[in-house]
């Protein structure tokens, strides 16, 4: 039923939203290396190399893998207890049905069965992928890693040096600096521009890897799409901003021994010399409240403090620079959600005409995206959330597109329609940037 209504819907508003502009192919025969289709097509065509390769004994490093978590199935019929389950140190992957399957680090567990939690199911994570995950990558991977993300960006900044320009907004906790591609035809670098501004933000959260992919592919498409009236408008009255990579760090351990490590966090070596923290529970918003854990070892540990993390502190000073930026969208794995603000809170956003704006735009991109929308608390609670916090101190319109595929190393055949359709969400999200409240006009 809802398909059908998203799919009757879909062909309205393709009907009315020019979104690709009819001569973009056009466009992109014509500009090399950097065309659009040519990348994409080399990006689907890399993954279907990478990802299926045949069922062979699994790489050396991965039997023996010193990671000590489980991988639990737990009964959880709602939003509640899905937050108090991520309380409890698990880190929710999959929600099916009333159950939801995610990982617990061993020593986590007994904190489980003191909270009465009751385990469908346990094993260790490694028996789990061995199980589901019989495609591994080749050592070469498909999607793009750092080095070639950064060269990537810094190619088009170089073919459209008047309208394109990067800045690095900080380093990682291991030094790699976190790029952001600007696209404003008046400004660049860390020039002010009164021009409204919209974000793109992939890769919070490590081996989430498609979400590095949607804001870079869409960077690639904007500057390939330059000359066409719709993108022309934008880039003449916009201040477009994409950081493919917010944790480059966690992304390159993640992928660095040729099997994936399921790392999520960011690289901190905690006290407790375990490693990393939750990016998306380290924003200064009921920080370290509800959803979140407070064990280092744990998949949603918040950290010692609100931006404690070099990687959220880069966002803090970005954001709060610019007082211009009006719109966000950050790009995780794997739900098929848009997801709005609160998330943190079961608390609707208190400006009734904001809230309208929210559901209303979360509306446009999930039938662009075949995506469903729903507020973020209804998926479960969680504090700390990048776009909660985005919103309370700039009013940003701050989104949390999860992308769709069954695992975090999809498959080449999803890869060319998860692009296309977040493409026409990101364009979507650019023509109410100048007044979201056209949304609800
Ligand atoms: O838990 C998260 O940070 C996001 N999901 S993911 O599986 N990619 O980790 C969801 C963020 C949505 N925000 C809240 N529910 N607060
Ligand atoms: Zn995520």
């Amino acid at each position: 039923m809802k398909n059908l209504a998203h799919a009757l819907a879909l062909t309205i508003l393709c009907s009315v939203i020019p979104v690709f502009a009819a001569d973009s192919s056009e466009q992109t025969r014509v500009s090399g290396d950097l065309s659009f289709d040519r990348i994409l097509n080399r990006l689907t065509e890399e993954y279907s190399k990478g990802l299926r390769m045949p069922v062979a004994p699994l790489p050396a490093d991965l039997q023996t893998s010193p990671d000590d978590r489980l991988w639990v199935t737990v009964s959880a019929a709602g939003s509640s207890e899905r937050t108090k389950l991520l309380e409890a140190g698990m880190d929710i992957v999959e929600i099916k049905g009333g159950k939801v399957s995610g990982t617990v680090h061993k020593d986590l567990i007994p904190a489980f069965a003191a909270k009465g939690v009751v385990l469908a199911s346990k094993m260790p994570l490694s028996n789990h992928l061995a199980a589901h995950m019989k495609d591994f990558p080749a050592a070469d991977a498909a999607y793009h890693n750092f080095k070639e993300t950064t060269d990537l960006l810094k190619a088009l900044v170089a073919k459209n040096s008047d309208i394109a320009s990067l800045i690095s907004i900080g380093k990682t906790i291991e030094g790699r600096d976190i790029w952001c591609l600007r696209v404003n035809s008046t400004a660049n670098g860390t020039q002010a521009s009164a021009k409204p501004g919209a974000v793109y933000i992939g890769n919070h959260h490590a081996r989430e890897h498609l979400s590095n992919e949607v804001p870079l592919l869409f960077a690639v498409w904007l500057l390939d799409n330059r000359a066409t009236p719709e993108v022309n408008k934008y880039i003449a009255t916009l201040d477009i901003y994409v950081i493919p990579m917010l944790n480059p760090d966690g992304s390159e351990y993640d992928i660095k021994t040729g099997s994936y490590k399921w790392q999520r966090k960011n690289m901190r070596v905690n006290a407790d010399k375990s490693i990393g923290v939750d990016l998306n529970r380290n924003y200064d918003s009921w920080f370290g409240g509800e959803g979140t854990s407070h064990s280092p070892a744990s998949d949603t540990y918040c950290g010692l403090s609100a931006f404690s993390e070099p990687e959220t502190m880069a966002i803090k000073k970005f954001v709060e620079a610019r007082k211009n930026l009006k719109t966000l969208n950050s790009y995780h794995s794997y739900a098929s959600t848009i997801l709005y603000p609160y998330g943190g809170s079961n608390n609707e956003v208190p400006d009734v005409k904001d809230r309208k704006v929210f559901v209303n735009m979360a509306k446009q991109m999930g039938l662009l995206t075949g995506y469903y929308p729903e507020k973020s608390s209804d998926m479960y609670v969680a504090t700390g959330d990048g776009c909660d916090w985005a919103y309370d101190v700039g009013k940003i319109f701050a989104f949390t597109t999860e992308l769709e595929g069954g695992s975090f190393y999809p498959l080449a055949t999803i890869i060319d329609k998860a692009i296309k359709n977040n493409i026409k969400a990101a364009v979507y999200m650019l023509s109410v940037t100048d007044n979201p409240y056209k949304a609800i006009n």
